[in-house]
């Protein structure tokens, strides 16, 4: 019923980008071939009870032997672009040193098929599949078990708390530059270093797996400043088009008292100003955060902020928060997650909303939110914006709620765009089913549909409804 009932969408600017996303870890499988070396992941989904359904990602979708196929439901869709991720340790196995030049070729054949489908490629650098030969410390302290925190400054180990990690990334980002620039002209360097430093570094629910909280900052500079080494390693290749995937949500307050107005801004801090202040403005957010970070900051600063041409924000839901309540019984938890008892802010549940299969509340007005907030708060410090990611989790070949949410995203897109803010392309997560991290298999974002056991594609109503709209915005 929902499907006829739809007034079709407000026109989109004629070259407004639009495209779909995947990450390497996600899809590819195939973790053991062609000389690629083991990745943080793969690691963390060996270790009992980190990942729900018990699965691991060693075959994924087989993306890697059936990437012609999903190239060819990418030329079905009609899609302008298509952003996927390089695997970092398919290319330099070991993180350092030697390069593997089978892992290249796969990206060489995949960008061929892409160009001759009429699909621009879009590669993300690193979408969270560090190499394991770089996490040199442990590989910390299970979901439930909970790990030390670390006095501050104190934290060993490697992967991004380490700085090298830094310059690693960029020598990785120069090698594929160097093969595959002739052809790739749009560039992101990180996915979300947000969610690899609260979820992989802060409490430990994703790889890989250490739970230090807020020592857990040093993972998060460290990033920024491998993305403004690579930004610089790009541009002496010659980019011209290179921008990042942070992801980003409005933040309530749960009420307007101070206790919950100032937890709120500090997680506000912690999402959205930590990654977006240094990389626009050139400084931190916060003086006391700042100081608790690791190296020259002031110079890291520099080579952050060099300008980006476009800047990518990945859509999920606003977040409410509040004051931690110190009456609550128990360990505070959210979203299946136990939040550690020093956090000074406690995400509570939005009530009234729709909610997709993982539970996530459906709030597009706030997507018209975050991109004004963002205008009002970068001005014209903010570039040119794409939506790199924006979709959401439900079950079945049917999929009516995808195509309700994906259709009310899209007019509170264009509301921001009728404001005024300057946002050029959409890409949906996600192409297809994919191993959705500590969920395993068990959450769908695709529009098309996986069957694990035969990795059959099919795709789903909200496919053929993209692939109707962007036929009917072509006509404009
Ligand atoms: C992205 O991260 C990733 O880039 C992608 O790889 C992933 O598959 C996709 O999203 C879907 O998860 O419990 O209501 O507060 C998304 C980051 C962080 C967004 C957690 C939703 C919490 C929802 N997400 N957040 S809620």
């Amino acid at each position: 019923a929902p499907l006829t009932s739809l007034t079709p969408l407000p026109r989109f600017p004629r070259d407004f980008l639009w495209g779909v996303s995947t990450s390497a870890q996600q899809i590819e499988g195939a973790v053991d071939e062609d000389g690629r070396g083991r990745s943080a992941w793969d690691a963390f989904a060996d270790g009992p009870g980190r990942i729900k359904d018990g699965s691991d990602a060693r075959v994924a979708t087989d993306h890697y032997h059936r990437y012609r196929e999903d190239v060819a439901l990418l030329r079905g869709l009609g899609v302008g672009a298509y952003r996927f991720s390089v695997s970092w340790p398919r290319i330099v196995p070991d993180g350092r040193g030697a390069v593997n030049p089978a892992g290249l070729d796969f990206y060489d054949r995949l960008v061929d098929e892409l160009l001759a489908a009429g699909v621009e490629p879009v590669p993300t650098l690193f979408h969270w599949d560090t190499p394991q030969a770089l996490e040199t410390g442990d590989i910390g302290g299970s979901i439930a078990g909970g790990g030390s925190v670390a006095g501050r400054g104190s934290v060993a180990g490697g992967g991004w708390l380490a700085r090298e990690t830094s310059e690693h990334f960029a020598a990785y980002a120069d090698t594929v530059a160097a093969r595959l620039g002739d052809r790739v002209d749009r560039w992101i360097t990180l996915n979300e270093p947000a969610e690899l430093t609260l979820l992989g570094y802060g409490l430990g629910q994703h790889a890989p797996g250490r739970r230090l909280v807020f020592d857990a900052l040093p993972a998060a500079h460290h990033q920024l400043l491998g993305h403004g080494l690579a930004v610089q390693a790009l541009r002496a290749r010659g980019a011209t088009n290179i921008g990042i995937a942070n992801s980003h949500g409005p933040t309530w307050p749960a009420s307007r008292t101070e206790a919950d107005s100032a937890a709120a801004a500090l997680y506000d801090v912690l999402l959205n100003r930590l990654f977006a202040d240094p990389l626009l403005l050139g400084r931190y957010p916060d003086e006391e955060l700042a100081a608790l970070l690791p190296g020259p900051v002031a110079d890291d600063l520099k080579i952050i902020s060099q300008p980006l041409d476009w800047y990518g924000i990945n859509y999920y839901q606003p977040t409410l928060v509040g004051a931690p309540d110190p009456a609550a019984a128990g360990p505070a938890e959210f979203g299946g997650i136990s939040l550690p008892p020093e956090l000074p802010f406690a995400p509570r549940e939005i009530e009234d909303r729709p909610r997709t299969d993982f539970g996530w509340p459906v709030v597009p007005e706030a997507l018209t939110e975050l991109l004004l907030s963002f205008r009002e708060r970068y001005g014209a410090s903010l570039p040119p914006v794409l939506i790199t990611e924006n979709g959401c989790a439900y079950d079945g070949v049917e999929d009516p709620d995808r195509i309700t949410f994906l259709d009310a995203h899209l007019r509170a897109l264009h509301d921001a765009l009728s404001a005024g803010v300057d946002v050029r392309g959409y890409f949906v997560w996600s192409l297809m089913d994919n191993f959705e991290w500590a969920e395993g298999y068990a959450r769908r974002f695709g529009l098309v549909h996986i069957d694990y056991r035969t990795l059959t594609r099919t795709p789903k109503s909200s496919y053929h409804w993209l692939r109707d709209t962007l036929r009917d915005q072509a006509r404009g």
